[in-house]
Protein backbone atom coordinates (compact mmCIF):
# COMPACT_ATOMS: atom_id res chain seq x y z
CA UNK A 1 0.00 0.00 0.00
CA UNK A 2 2.88 2.49 1.16
CA UNK A 3 5.10 1.34 -1.83
CA UNK A 4 1.72 2.17 -4.26
CA UNK A 5 1.11 5.53 -2.45
CA UNK A 6 5.14 6.37 -2.87
CA UNK A 7 4.98 5.87 -6.45
CA UNK A 8 1.82 7.15 -7.23
CA UNK A 9 3.07 10.23 -5.35
CA UNK A 10 6.00 10.74 -7.56
CA UNK A 11 4.40 10.11 -10.31
CA UNK A 12 1.92 12.96 -9.07
CA UNK A 13 5.52 14.98 -8.00
CA UNK A 14 6.67 14.42 -11.45
CA UNK A 15 3.43 15.71 -13.31
CA UNK A 16 3.37 18.56 -11.24
CA UNK A 17 6.89 19.31 -12.22
CA UNK A 18 6.22 19.03 -15.55
CA UNK A 19 2.84 21.14 -15.53
CA UNK A 20 5.26 24.04 -13.59
CA UNK A 21 8.14 24.13 -16.40
CA UNK A 22 5.29 23.80 -18.90
CA UNK A 23 3.53 27.04 -17.20
CA UNK A 24 7.13 28.79 -16.81
CA UNK A 25 7.53 28.19 -20.75
CA UNK A 26 4.71 29.25 -21.74
CA UNK A 27 4.95 31.29 -25.24
CA UNK A 28 1.81 32.55 -24.88
CA UNK A 29 -0.30 33.73 -27.34
CA UNK A 30 2.34 34.20 -30.11
CA UNK A 31 3.29 30.84 -30.80
CA UNK A 32 7.12 31.32 -30.03
CA UNK A 33 9.46 31.43 -26.79
CA UNK A 34 11.21 34.61 -25.66
CA UNK A 35 13.11 36.09 -23.15
CA UNK A 36 12.04 37.28 -20.07
CA UNK A 37 10.74 40.75 -19.50
CA UNK A 38 12.71 43.33 -17.74
CA UNK A 39 11.65 46.07 -14.74
CA UNK A 40 11.01 49.06 -16.40
CA UNK A 41 12.22 51.67 -13.72
CA UNK A 42 14.06 54.27 -16.33
CA UNK A 43 17.36 56.02 -13.57
CA UNK A 44 18.49 58.56 -16.71
CA UNK A 45 15.09 59.88 -16.61
CA UNK A 46 14.64 63.68 -15.47
CA UNK A 47 13.33 63.90 -11.67
CA UNK A 48 10.03 63.21 -11.77
CA UNK A 49 7.61 65.67 -9.47
CA UNK A 50 6.76 64.50 -5.91
CA UNK A 51 3.60 62.66 -6.59
CA UNK A 52 4.33 60.45 -9.33
CA UNK A 53 6.83 57.22 -8.00
CA UNK A 54 9.30 57.45 -10.61
CA UNK A 55 8.38 54.26 -12.00
CA UNK A 56 9.03 54.66 -15.99
CA UNK A 57 7.89 52.62 -19.01
CA UNK A 58 9.27 53.80 -22.45
CA UNK A 59 6.62 53.25 -25.17
CA UNK A 60 7.66 52.76 -28.27
CA UNK A 61 6.19 53.44 -31.60
CA UNK A 62 4.70 51.03 -33.75
CA UNK A 63 6.12 49.48 -37.22
CA UNK A 64 2.76 49.21 -38.02
CA UNK A 65 -1.06 49.20 -36.62
CA UNK A 66 -1.26 45.98 -34.37
CA UNK A 67 -3.99 43.80 -35.27
CA UNK A 68 -6.78 43.60 -32.13
CA UNK A 69 -7.63 40.34 -32.16
CA UNK A 70 -5.93 39.00 -28.62
CA UNK A 71 -2.93 37.66 -30.56
CA UNK A 72 0.51 39.27 -29.57
CA UNK A 73 2.19 39.19 -33.22
CA UNK A 74 5.79 39.57 -34.03
CA UNK A 75 5.91 43.40 -34.12
CA UNK A 76 5.07 43.89 -30.36
CA UNK A 77 8.52 42.38 -29.69
CA UNK A 78 10.26 45.81 -30.37
CA UNK A 79 8.16 46.91 -27.36
CA UNK A 80 9.81 48.11 -23.91
CA UNK A 81 8.34 45.08 -21.36
CA UNK A 82 7.15 45.35 -17.41
CA UNK A 83 6.67 42.46 -15.50
CA UNK A 84 3.41 42.51 -13.39
CA UNK A 85 3.61 38.95 -11.50
CA UNK A 86 1.62 38.08 -8.68
CA UNK A 87 3.52 38.86 -5.36
CA UNK A 88 1.16 36.73 -3.42
CA UNK A 89 2.67 34.40 -1.33
CA UNK A 90 1.13 30.67 -3.10
CA UNK A 91 2.30 28.04 -5.01
CA UNK A 92 1.42 29.22 -8.46
CA UNK A 93 1.46 32.97 -9.36
CA UNK A 94 0.44 33.93 -12.09
CA UNK A 95 3.16 35.49 -14.27
CA UNK A 96 2.02 38.59 -16.45
CA UNK A 97 3.80 40.43 -19.31
CA UNK A 98 2.83 43.70 -20.51
CA UNK A 99 4.01 45.29 -23.54
CA UNK A 100 3.11 49.43 -24.72
CA UNK A 101 3.70 50.60 -28.38
CA UNK A 102 1.76 53.83 -30.19
CA UNK A 103 1.08 55.08 -32.92
CA UNK A 104 -0.67 58.15 -34.26
CA UNK A 105 -4.14 56.69 -33.77
CA UNK A 106 -3.93 54.65 -30.62
CA UNK A 107 -1.77 54.12 -27.32
CA UNK A 108 -1.44 49.93 -27.75
CA UNK A 109 -1.12 47.81 -24.52
CA UNK A 110 -1.07 44.02 -24.39
CA UNK A 111 -1.11 41.67 -21.64
CA UNK A 112 0.25 38.01 -21.63
CA UNK A 113 -0.88 36.50 -18.78
CA UNK A 114 0.32 32.59 -17.69
CA UNK A 115 -2.68 31.34 -15.18
CA UNK A 116 -3.15 27.55 -14.34
CA UNK A 117 -6.69 27.76 -12.99
CA UNK A 118 -9.35 30.14 -15.34
CA UNK A 119 -12.29 32.02 -13.88
CA UNK A 120 -14.56 34.24 -15.87
CA UNK A 121 -18.31 34.63 -15.84
CA UNK A 122 -19.23 38.44 -16.68
CA UNK A 123 -20.65 38.92 -20.06
CA UNK A 124 -22.10 41.55 -19.53
CA UNK A 125 -20.44 45.24 -19.99
CA UNK A 126 -20.07 47.28 -16.85
CA UNK A 127 -20.80 44.29 -14.60
CA UNK A 128 -19.84 45.48 -10.79
CA UNK A 129 -18.27 42.06 -10.74
CA UNK A 130 -16.32 42.28 -13.21
CA UNK A 131 -12.79 42.59 -11.80
CA UNK A 132 -13.50 39.50 -9.66
CA UNK A 133 -13.09 37.33 -12.96
CA UNK A 134 -9.26 37.12 -13.99
CA UNK A 135 -8.70 40.73 -15.45
CA UNK A 136 -6.34 43.16 -16.63
CA UNK A 137 -6.97 46.82 -15.50
CA UNK A 138 -4.94 49.82 -17.18
CA UNK A 139 -5.41 52.98 -15.59
CA UNK A 140 -4.77 56.54 -17.17
CA UNK A 141 -3.79 59.69 -15.77
CA UNK A 142 -3.60 61.03 -19.22
CA UNK A 143 -2.80 64.82 -17.91
CA UNK A 144 -0.43 63.72 -15.28
CA UNK A 145 -2.32 65.69 -12.70
CA UNK A 146 -1.23 63.08 -10.13
CA UNK A 147 -3.84 64.02 -7.35
CA UNK A 148 -5.77 61.71 -5.33
CA UNK A 149 -9.04 62.72 -7.28
CA UNK A 150 -10.42 60.47 -9.92
CA UNK A 151 -11.10 63.45 -11.97
CA UNK A 152 -13.12 63.18 -15.51
CA UNK A 153 -10.02 62.82 -17.58
CA UNK A 154 -8.87 59.61 -15.46
CA UNK A 155 -10.23 56.10 -16.91
CA UNK A 156 -9.79 52.68 -16.45
CA UNK A 157 -10.63 49.61 -18.37
CA UNK A 158 -10.94 46.20 -16.33
CA UNK A 159 -10.75 43.48 -19.14
CA UNK A 160 -11.61 39.70 -18.20
CA UNK A 161 -11.14 36.77 -19.38
CA UNK A 162 -14.18 36.48 -21.78
CA UNK A 163 -13.18 39.40 -23.31
CA UNK A 164 -15.85 41.57 -21.58
CA UNK A 165 -15.32 45.27 -20.27
CA UNK A 166 -16.06 47.40 -17.42
CA UNK A 167 -14.68 51.37 -18.58
CA UNK A 168 -15.66 53.90 -16.01
CA UNK A 169 -13.79 57.32 -15.69
CA UNK A 170 -13.91 60.04 -12.99
CA UNK A 171 -16.15 62.94 -12.11
CA UNK A 172 -15.51 66.50 -11.69
CA UNK A 173 -15.69 66.02 -7.48
CA UNK A 174 -13.07 63.69 -8.18
CA UNK A 175 -14.65 60.82 -5.83
CA UNK A 176 -13.44 57.48 -6.52
CA UNK A 177 -17.00 55.63 -5.19
CA UNK A 178 -18.80 57.41 -7.91
CA UNK A 179 -16.54 56.71 -11.06
CA UNK A 180 -18.85 56.71 -14.03
CA UNK A 181 -19.24 53.03 -15.26
CA UNK A 182 -22.37 54.55 -17.85
CA UNK A 183 -19.10 55.66 -19.70
CA UNK A 184 -18.27 54.04 -22.56
CA UNK A 185 -15.07 53.76 -24.07
CA UNK A 186 -14.32 53.54 -27.99
CA UNK A 187 -11.19 51.62 -27.47
CA UNK A 188 -10.83 48.51 -29.32
CA UNK A 189 -9.51 45.20 -27.01
CA UNK A 190 -9.80 41.36 -27.63
CA UNK A 191 -8.84 38.72 -25.32
CA UNK A 192 -7.68 34.68 -26.82
CA UNK A 193 -7.31 32.10 -23.80
CA UNK A 194 -6.08 28.99 -23.62
CA UNK A 195 -7.52 26.34 -21.40
CA UNK A 196 -10.96 25.73 -19.98
CA UNK A 197 -13.09 28.07 -17.75
CA UNK A 198 -14.55 27.22 -14.86
CA UNK A 199 -13.09 23.80 -14.30
CA UNK A 200 -10.26 23.06 -12.10
CA UNK A 201 -9.63 19.28 -12.78
CA UNK A 202 -7.26 20.70 -15.19
CA UNK A 203 -4.15 23.11 -15.78
CA UNK A 204 -4.72 25.85 -18.11
CA UNK A 205 -2.75 27.98 -19.75
CA UNK A 206 -3.46 31.33 -19.37
CA UNK A 207 -5.07 34.49 -22.15
CA UNK A 208 -3.74 37.21 -23.56
CA UNK A 209 -5.33 40.79 -24.22
CA UNK A 210 -4.87 43.77 -26.71
CA UNK A 211 -6.30 47.18 -26.14
CA UNK A 212 -6.27 50.33 -28.29
CA UNK A 213 -7.30 52.91 -26.98
CA UNK A 214 -7.76 56.26 -29.43
CA UNK A 215 -5.81 59.49 -28.31
CA UNK A 216 -9.22 60.93 -28.85
CA UNK A 217 -10.47 59.48 -25.94
CA UNK A 218 -8.03 60.53 -23.80
CA UNK A 219 -7.68 64.41 -25.21
CA UNK A 220 -3.84 64.05 -26.12
CA UNK A 221 -2.17 64.33 -29.36
CA UNK A 222 1.02 61.82 -29.28
CA UNK A 223 4.24 62.79 -29.66
CA UNK A 224 7.72 61.65 -29.04
CA UNK A 225 8.62 62.95 -25.57
CA UNK A 226 4.50 62.93 -24.67
CA UNK A 227 4.17 61.56 -21.09
CA UNK A 228 0.77 60.22 -19.37
CA UNK A 229 0.40 59.02 -15.93
CA UNK A 230 -0.53 55.19 -15.57
CA UNK A 231 -0.99 52.17 -13.25
CA UNK A 232 -1.17 48.26 -14.54
CA UNK A 233 -3.17 45.97 -12.43
CA UNK A 234 -4.15 42.33 -12.84
CA UNK A 235 -6.68 39.92 -11.04
CA UNK A 236 -6.19 35.98 -10.33
CA UNK A 237 -9.27 34.45 -9.81
CA UNK A 238 -8.89 30.83 -8.11
CA UNK A 239 -12.06 29.31 -7.05
CA UNK A 240 -12.90 30.64 -3.81
CA UNK A 241 -9.56 32.95 -3.82
CA UNK A 242 -8.90 35.87 -5.73
CA UNK A 243 -5.74 38.27 -5.87
CA UNK A 244 -5.77 41.93 -7.30
CA UNK A 245 -2.58 43.62 -7.64
CA UNK A 246 -0.91 46.31 -9.36
CA UNK A 247 2.38 47.88 -10.82
CA UNK A 248 2.71 51.29 -8.52
CA UNK A 249 0.94 50.08 -5.20
CA UNK A 250 -2.14 52.59 -5.76
CA UNK A 251 -4.74 51.73 -2.90
CA UNK A 252 -7.27 52.22 -4.32
CA UNK A 253 -6.25 51.56 -8.40
CA UNK A 254 -7.87 54.66 -9.03
CA UNK A 255 -5.39 57.53 -7.13
CA UNK A 256 -3.13 58.85 -9.78
CA UNK A 257 -0.75 60.50 -7.22
CA UNK A 258 1.35 57.07 -7.16
CA UNK A 259 0.92 56.21 -10.69
CA UNK A 260 3.78 55.58 -12.98
CA UNK A 261 5.03 57.24 -16.12
CA UNK A 262 4.34 55.62 -19.82
CA UNK A 263 7.08 57.76 -22.10
CA UNK A 264 6.69 57.70 -25.70
CA UNK A 265 9.50 57.24 -27.79
CA1 LIG B 1 -2.63 41.10 -32.34
CA1 LIG C 1 -7.06 32.40 -12.53
CA1 LIG D 1 -18.67 51.82 -19.10
CA1 LIG E 1 -9.48 24.95 -16.39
Amino acid sequence: MSAIFTRKTLFLASLATLLAVCTLLWPGCQGKTESPGQAAVDQSAPALSAGQAGKMLVCRKASEAPAVDGRIEELWQAADTLRLDDPADVSDPNQVKIYTLWDNNYLYVSYEVADRYLVGFQTERDHKALYKDDMIEVLLDPRREATDLWLEDDIVYHINVLGQVKDDRGTPGGEVAKSDAGWQSAALFAVQYEGTLNDSTDQDRGYCVELAVPWSEIGLSPAAGQKLGIDFASGDAEGAQEHLWDWCGARPFRQPSVYGTLLLE
